[in-house]
């Protein structure tokens, strides 16, 4: 069995290394049943948080996390011996987890990386704040950078968030009876079908026909043409690559 923890009795382990403690678990703590499926994973064990407080591993009186960056330029570096020293004290106490930056510097996150990580036995996720963090240390520790999209956040820990959440509703048992993960976007190369519910007439909005049909095979074909409508339409990128069809990813 994989590493998620179901095996080893473990649960998964996800770990901050940041500024701002505070700021977890944050959303992923709402634990009110079917509010959240994070929050509730939390409570019931499926996987563990923990927050490092990088400014604790700072030496000065001053605790100095910070220095303006060498070249010039805007703003502050975080040091490479204060990250260091948190990479390391974590390290002793989680043992081999992967280790990642959140960077918009850093690899577009995919599901399938979201995927890889949820099986395993979890993730430490350092969180950048003013300009980011000295590359000796990321370097040194042969960080993974990764980014959640094109646009700049004021710091890495909502996207650390964003990164623990799309993994733990992965993990076994935290969907429930779910077994929509494969039907959902990006997990087949398309993005998701529209939905609808109750009533078959909202402000003279009708839900289309072929859903109230009862008919199956023509509700799968419907739902297959508007996900690969959607797709041609908001994402050309994951069109091409679906268009292509089934590639190796492990050989490109
Ligand atoms: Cl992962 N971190 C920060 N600070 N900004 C971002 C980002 C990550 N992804 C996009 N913008």
């Amino acid at each position: 069995m994989t590493g998620n923890g179901q095996a080893s009795g473990k649960p998964w382990q996800a770990v901050a290394l940041t500024l701002f403690p505070q700021m977890f678990p944050g959303s992923l703590g709402q634990s009110l049943a079917g509010q959240s499926l994070a929050g509730q994973a939390l409570s019931e064990a499926r996987w563990a948080l923990e927050s490092v407080d990088i400014r604790a591993f700072a030496s000065d009186k001053h605790r100095t996390v910070d220095d303006s960056p060498c070249g010039g330029g805007a703003g502050m570096v975080m040091r490479a011996d204060v990250v260091d020293l948190a990479i390391c004290a974590t390290q002793q106490k989680t043992g081999d987890l992967p280790l990642v930056y959140m960077t918009p510097r850093g690899r577009p996150l995919t599901q399938s990386r979201v995927r890889a990580l949820a099986e395993g036995p979890g993730v430490i996720v350092l969180c950048g704040r003013y300009e980011g963090v000295d590359q000796r240390v990321l370097d040194a520790h042969g960080v993974e950078e990764i980014s959640i999209g094109d646009y700049v956040l004021s710091g890495g820990e909502v996207a650390a968030l964003v990164l623990f959440d799309a993994c733990v509703r992965l993990l076994p048992g935290v969907m429930g009876s779910d077994v929509s993960g494969d039907e959902e976007s990006f997990e087949q190369g398309l993005l998701e079908y529209p939905l609808y519910t109750r009533p078959a007439e909202w402000q003279g909005r009708k839900v289309p026909d072929v859903l109230m049909s009862g008919h199956h095979k023509n509700i799968r074909a419907w739902r297959r043409e508007q996900a690969e409508a959607a797709t041609k339409d908001r994402r050309p990128d994951l069109w091409t690559e679906y268009a292509l069809g089934p590639v190796d990813k492990d050989k490109t």
